[in-house]
C-alpha cells in the first residue's frame, strides 16, 4: 500500500493556506465551475462545488456543462442562532439561494444552488449576520455539536459555553477566508502566516466533536472523532467521560471500512477540555493516514496505534492523566418535540422539520411561517442534532402567538405526525449531492408513508421506532444508529440494516443487501407480525431484533461503565 501523500495532501500544502487559486478561480467567467484543485480548498470556507444531477444527463446531450452551483454550511456551535440572524439568513435563502433552508444532522444550516457569480456575495451576507461558514467542512475540526433538548438548563448553558469556546480555540488561524470573501487587506509587515494547530496540510481527514448532555444523546455522541458526556454531580458539572474514535463513514464492497462507534478513555474536568481537546487533535494530525483518505479518520489511526497506545499519546500530549471513567445513562437519541419548560420558567417549543428543509409548499408554508414567527420571537432558535428546530427562550406569555403561527402555516407536524416520522433522518441525496448513489431525503416522505401503513396494520402505528435513510454508505443521517436504516446502494435500491438501540450506543447490521422498495417492506411486513405477536413489554423494536437474533448482536459501548 503506498504511503505517498494523497494528491489532497499536496493540494493543501500548495495552497498557501488555504488560498489555492480560489481568486483566478471566482474571476474566470467562462465556467460556472471552479479550478479542479480549487474544489478541495473551498471546502475549508464551507462550501462545495455541486451540479444539480437531475439535469446532468439533459445538459449532456445538449452539450453544455454541468449546472454548476455551490453549496454553503454555516458554522454554529450547537446550532444557535437569534431571529435576527434568521431573518437574515432566510433573506439570503430567497436572494442567492434555492428558496429554502436545510437544517443539517450536525446543527448547521446549509445553502444550495449558490451560483459561483454570488458566491462571494453569499458569504459576505452570511458574514453580514454575524455568522461564518469557516471550517464548517474540510480536513479541520467541524461544526461542533451540543444537546439542544434543554432539559437540564443550567448545566446545559455551561456546556453550550465550553462547546462554542472549543469551537472557537479549534478554529484555523489562516486570513484567506477574510481576504478571499470579505476584502480584507494582507497587513503590511504583519507575522509571518502560520496554522500552531494544524500545520500547512491541516488534518488528513474532517474531525468531528460533540457534547452530549445525559440523559439526551441527542447529538449521537459515539458518532464522533472525539465525544465529550457531560458528567452531572450534584446538579454541577464535574467534567466529561471521553470518547475517541466514532464514525460512521463506510464504501460499499470494501470490508477495510466501516462505521464505528467510539471508545471511552477517561475522565476531564471542564479545565481540561482544552488540552485534551487539542491532545486528541493534534495526534491525529501526526499519526493519521495521510495516503489512503479512505482510511484517514481518527477511527482507523486508533485501531493502527491499538486504543492503549493511543490513551498513552494522548495523555503524554496532554501532560496529565485522564480521570476514571464516571457513570453516567443516555436514555434516547431522538428529540423531545412539543413545549417544555426550562428550569428559570421559559418555554420551549420543538418544531418537526421533515429532513431538516424548510421551505414553502401548498398547505405547509414553513419558511414563511418561521419568518413570522422570527418577527415576533425574543429568544433564539436552536437547531438540533436531528434536523428538527427549537423555538427557545419563549416567555409564557408569548406562546400563544406562537403557537397561532405554527398552526397556520403547517409547521405543527409534531402534533399530528406518527412516532416514525417524527424521529425520521434523512441526508440530502439527490438531486445535489455528488456521492448519492440513491434517494433520501425526496423519499423519506413517501417511505415513511408506507412503512406507517404496515405498522398500523399490526397495531404498531405508536411504536417509536427509529428510522434513518442515507443516499450512501458515507451515512450522514447516522443511519447506522438507525434501528431501521435504508443504505443506498443504486437508485431505487439499499441495504437494509437493522437492530440499533434508541440511545446510540449500538450500531446496527445487514440485514438484506441491495434490495428494493418492494423487498423492504415485505421483510419488514414480516418482522412488524412477529414484532407486534412476540415483543416483551416495553421492548424497543432494534432490542427486539438482537434478542431474537434476527440481526448479530452488533457493536456496543460496554455497559458496565454505563451506570
Ligand atoms: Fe456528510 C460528504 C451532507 C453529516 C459523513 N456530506 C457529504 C457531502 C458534502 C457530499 C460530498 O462530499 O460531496 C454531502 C453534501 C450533500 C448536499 O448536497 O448538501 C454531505 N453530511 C451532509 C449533511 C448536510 C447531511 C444532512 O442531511 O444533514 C450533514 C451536514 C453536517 C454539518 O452540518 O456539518 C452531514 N456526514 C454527516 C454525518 C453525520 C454527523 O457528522 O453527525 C456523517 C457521519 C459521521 C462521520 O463523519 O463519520 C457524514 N459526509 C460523510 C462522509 C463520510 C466520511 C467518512 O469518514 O467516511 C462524506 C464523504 C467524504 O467525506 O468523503 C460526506
Ligand atoms: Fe450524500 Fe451519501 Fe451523505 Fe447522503 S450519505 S448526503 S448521499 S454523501
Amino acid at each position: 500500500m503506498s504511503t505517498e501523500p494523497s494528491h489532497v495532501e499536496t493540494i493543501k500544502q500548495r495552497s498557501r493556506f488555504l488560498r489555492g487559486s480560489l481568486l483566478e478561480s471566482l474571476a474566470d467567467s467562462h465556467t460556472g465551475a471552479i479550478r479542479e484543485d480549487d474544489t478541495a480548498i473551498i471546502k475549508f470556507h464551507g462550501s462545495y462545488q455541486q451540479d444539480n444531477r437531475d439535469l446532468r444527463e439533459e445538459r449532456r446531450q445538449q452539450k453544455l456543462e454541468p449546472d454548476y452551483s455551490f453549496m454553503i454550511r454555516t458554522r454554529t456551535p450547537g446550532g444557535v442562532v437569534t431571529p435576527e440572524q434568521w431573518l437574515a439568513l432566510d433573506a439570503i435563502a430567497i436572494r442567492f439561494a434555492n428558496h429554502s433552508l436545510r437544517l443539517t444532522t450536525r446543527q448547521a444550516f446549509q445553502f444550495h444552488g449558490v451560483i459561483k457569480r454570488e458566491l462571494k456575495a453569499t458569504l459576505q451576507a452570511i458574514n453580514a449576520s454575524l455568522i461564518d461558514t469557516v471550517s464548517a467542512c474540510g480536513d479541520v475540526n467541524r461544526n461542533v455539536m451540543v444537546s439542544a433538548n434543554p432539559l437540564l438548563s443550567r448545566v446545559h448553558a455551561e456546556v453550550h459555553d465550553w462547546a462554542r469556546r472549543l469551537s472557537l480555540h479549534l478554529k484555523p488561524n489562516s486570513r484567506a477566508y477574510s481576504e478571499l470573501w470579505l476584502d480584507e487587506v494582507p497587513l503590511a509587515g504583519a507575522e509571518p502566516e502560520s496554522e500552531p494547530l494544524y500545520g500547512e496540510t491541516y488534518l488528513p481527514r474532517k474531525f468531528k466533536i460533540a457534547f452530549a448532555v445525559p440523559p439526551d444523546n441527542d447529538v449521537d455522541v459515539f458518532a464522533h472523532d472525539l465525544g465529550f458526556i457531560a458528567i452531572i454531580e450534584d446538579g454541577k458539572l464535574a467534567g466529561f467521560n471521553v470518547s475517541v474514535g466514532g464514525g460512521m463513514g463506510a464504501s460499499h464492497g470494501d470490508a477495510s471500512t466501516y462505521p464505528l462507534l467510539g471508545h471511552l478513555i477517561g475522565f476531564v474536568t471542564p479545565q481540561q477540555l482544552f488540552v485534551v481537546a487539542e491532545a486528541v487533535l493534534t495526534a491525529q494530525r501526526d499519526r493519521g493516514n495521510r495516503a489512503a483518505r479512505k482510511h484517514a479518520r481518527l477511527k482507523y489511526t486508533i485501531e493502527k496505534l491499538g486504543l492503549d497506545a493511543f490513551r498513552s499519546e494522548v495523555e503524554t500530549r496532554a501532560g496529565f492523566t485522564l480521570g476514571d471513567l464516571r457513570d453516567f445513562r443516555l436514555e434516547h437519541n431522538g428529540d423531545r418535540f412539543g413545549w417544555r419548560e426550562g428550569h428559570d420558567g421559559r418555554w420551549h417549543l420543538t418544531l418537526r422539520i421533515e429532513a431538516g428543509r424548510i421551505a414553502d409548499r401548498p398547505g405547509a408554508t414553513h419558511l414563511t411561517g418561521l419568518r413570522e414567527i422570527a418577527i415576533v420571537h425574543h429568544g433564539e432558535f436552536r437547531l438540533t442534532p436531528n434536523q428538527n428546530l427549537v423555538i427557545a427562550n419563549v416567555e409564557a406569555g408569548a406562546r400563544e402567538e406562537i403557537d397561532a403561527l405554527v398552526q397556520s402555516h403547517g409547521l405543527d407536524l409534531h402534533r399530528r405526525a406518527t412516532p416514525l416520522r417524527l424521529n425520521a433522518l434523512a441526508c440530502v441525496a439527490l438531486p445535489t449531492c455528488g456521492l448519492a448513489m440513491a434517494e433520501a431525503e425526496r423519499y423519506l416522505p413517501e417511505l415513511a408513508q408506507r412503512i406507517e401503513n404496515l405498522l398500523a396494520a399490526h397495531g404498531l402505528q405508536n411504536a417509536p421506532i427509529h428510522l434513518r435513510i442515507s443516499g450512501c454508505p458515507n451515512g450522514c443521517s447516522r443511519p447506522y444508529l438507525g434501528e431501521i436504516a435504508l443504505v443506498g446502494k443504486a437508485p431505487g435500491r439499499y441495504n437494509l440494516m437493522l437492530g440499533a438501540d434508541r440511545c446510540g450506543q449500538r450500531l446496527n447490521a445487514l440485514y438484506r443487501e441491495n434490495i428494493d422498495e418492494a423487498a423492504i417492506l415485505h421483510a419488514l411486513d414480516a418482522l412488524f407480525a412477529d414484532y407486534a405477536a412476540t415483543r416483551e413489554a416495553d421492548e424497543a423494536f432494534g432490542d427486539f431484533l438482537v434478542r431474537r437474533k434476527i440481526v448479530a448482536a452488533p457493536r456496543q459501548i460496554p455497559l458496565e461503565v454505563i451506570a
